[in-house]
């Protein structure tokens, strides 16, 4: 298989691109990036053209071959690279289970707290619903971190912390929320890890580039 194209959504915005983005990038894993810009007129058709789910991201292949699903591409990655899961076979297990929790659960948090990074410390309310997600997420990092000593959930950076680093920029973007001082400073490691600073670095060129000015149109009332 040659080098694979991995289709990605805005930067800024979709969290599931991120996640086998920073991946790829963490692991040193080659790849060619084809960003679609999400909310647009055309961004359907070109997301249908792109992915066989309607949905990003999509790892393709030059031979047509193509490996959608975040979780999949994981997967996937990982019969072609070493470390995206621990070599532990208990830890693996354990980091497959909080991968898996992030990839069909947490929907309060997800839906009330959008991955946005245009900004940072917005403090917001913490709705009750995304207050036990959170919970859940700070209990399960605890417990990966006290079995592994960090500085990432199972020591080195790996799929599970790819999967958790959307959560990590949403409190960074609707924060701070008080958490267990392991888990701050899991945070910490997940926010400046080259791969993540990198995939940041994208979301502040979208917006330096206007993809998110929604300012009214000349001669439009404000309120
Ligand atoms: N379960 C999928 C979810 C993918 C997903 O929902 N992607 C969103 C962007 S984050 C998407 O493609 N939305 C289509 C659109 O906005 O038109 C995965 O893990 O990859």
């Amino acid at each position: 298989m040659d080098m694979p194209t991995l289709v990605i959504g805005n930067k800024a915005l979709s969290s599931w691109s991120m996640r086998p983005w920073v991946l790829m990038r963490a692991l040193g894993a080659p790849f060619e990036e084809h960003l679609i810009r999400l909310d647009e007129p055309e961004t359907r058709a070109e997301i249908k053209e792109a992915s066989p789910s309607g949905l990003v991201p999509c790892l393709k292949y030059a031979d047509g071959a193509a490996v959608w699903d975040s979780l999949a591409i994981m997967e996937h990655l990982a019969e072609r690279h070493d470390g995206v899961w621990p070599e532990d076979q208990a830890l693996r297990a354990h980091a497959r289970c909080a991968s898996a929790e992030m990839h069909s659960g947490f929907a309060t948090l997800r839906g009330v707290w959008p991955m946005d990074l245009t900004r940072e410390g917005a403090g917001l309310a913490t709705p009750l619903g995304v207050r036990r997600d959170l919970s859940r997420i700070f209990t399960l990092w605890s417990e990966a971190l006290s079995r592994s000593n960090g500085p990432f959930l199972y020591g080195e950076f790996c799929a599970a912390d790819a999967m958790y680093a959307p959560v990590v920029t949403r409190i960074r973007t609707y924060g701070p929320v008080p958490m267990p001082e392991a888990c701050a400073d899991y945070a910490r490691a997940v926010w400046e890890h080259p791969a993540v600073a990198a995939w940041r670095e994208g979301a502040a060129a979208e917006a330096a580039a206007g993809w998110y000015d929604f300012a009214p149109a000349e001669g439009q009332a404000r309120f």
